[in-house]
């Protein structure tokens, strides 16, 4: 697969393509990613990427012909031209659905808006598909360019190697993890649940499914309506919820903000 990119602060992707699992990636051949400074593409002395809003109102706006003469550019550079996606708060929201999706075309250019936004004729003629990392604001499509090449190239053959974090993922059917622990199994009086030193692999999977179904119950119940439980699993859900004496993670995290050195 190869990811362009396009965006007013190439330097940003440095030390992340550099590092992490992107870069692994990048470095076996298993991916080629180029980034691309838009202003490269801006004609003129001045270079000038941005403009007025017509008809007024605050904040810049991108003008179209360096993002289509850097597309063009780009898209001439190969045979296929692959899907060109705007990152903008006004697109579909990245979900690992989306990434998977992605991560079945052969090329992606991705295009990093700043300032107000662009110039909608690129949505119209230049954009394929328009994505958002979620609601909240960001200074630009930098970060999520980045997030969103992270969670499409984790798809990627070869990737993740043999762990297969990937597989384990999609069998946990949409739940959020269990609990997870490590040596020493006693930290400071604090012991790891007796089941996980039991060595009692089938009670271990039971419990730790218990937990993902629970976790999730409490914490995401938005998830908890698309996972795939058995209906044995949504009735013991029900009667453990009811006599649940866990506070909502917004109290307890609340409570967290008066712990001190020693409590
Ligand atoms: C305060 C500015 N907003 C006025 C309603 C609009 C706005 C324009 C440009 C808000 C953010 C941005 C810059 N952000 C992105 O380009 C962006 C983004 C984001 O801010 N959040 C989540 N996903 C994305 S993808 C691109």
């Amino acid at each position: 697969m190869r990811i362009d990119i396009l965006t007013l602060f190439p330097e940003v992707f440095r030390s992340p393509f550099e590092a992490s699992i992107i870069g692994r990636a990048a470095q076996a051949g298993l991916i080629e990613l180029v980034v691309h400074n838009i202003r490269d593409y801006a004609e003129g002395r001045h270079k000038v990427v941005d403009d007025y809003s017509f008809g007024g109102g605050p904040g810049m706006v991108m003008k179209p012909e360096p993002l289509f003469r850097a597309v063009e550019s780009v898209a001439s550079q190969d045979s296929t031209r692959g899907r060109v996606v705007l990152l903008t708060p006004q697109g579909r929201l990245l979900t690992q659905e989306v990434a998977r999706e992605l991560s079945g075309e052969e090329r992606l250019l991705l295009i990093c808006g700043r300032y107000e936004g662009v110039d909608e004729r690129v949505r119209q003629h230049l954009v394929d598909d328009e994505v958002s990392i979620g609601d909240y604001v960001l200074s630009g499509g930098e970060f999520p360019a980045l997030v969103v090449v992270d969670a499409v190239v984790r798809h990627l053959p070869g990737v993740l190697g043999s762990e297969s974090s990937l597989e384990e993922e999609s069998h946990a059917g949409g739940l959020l993890e269990y609990p997870q622990y490590t040596r020493p199994a006693d930290f400071r009086g604090w012991r790891v649940p007796e089941v996980l030193v039991s060595g009692h692999h089938a009670e271990i999977a039971r419990w730790r499914r218990q937990q993902s179904l629970l976790r999730t119950a409490r914490r995401r119940p938005d998830l908890l309506a698309r996972a795939r439980l058995t209906d044995d699993e949504r009735r013991w859900l029900e009667e453990r919820r009811a006599e649940d004496e866990e506070p909502p993670l917004e109290e307890a995290v609340a409570s967290r903000k008066t712990r001190t050195a020693s409590s």
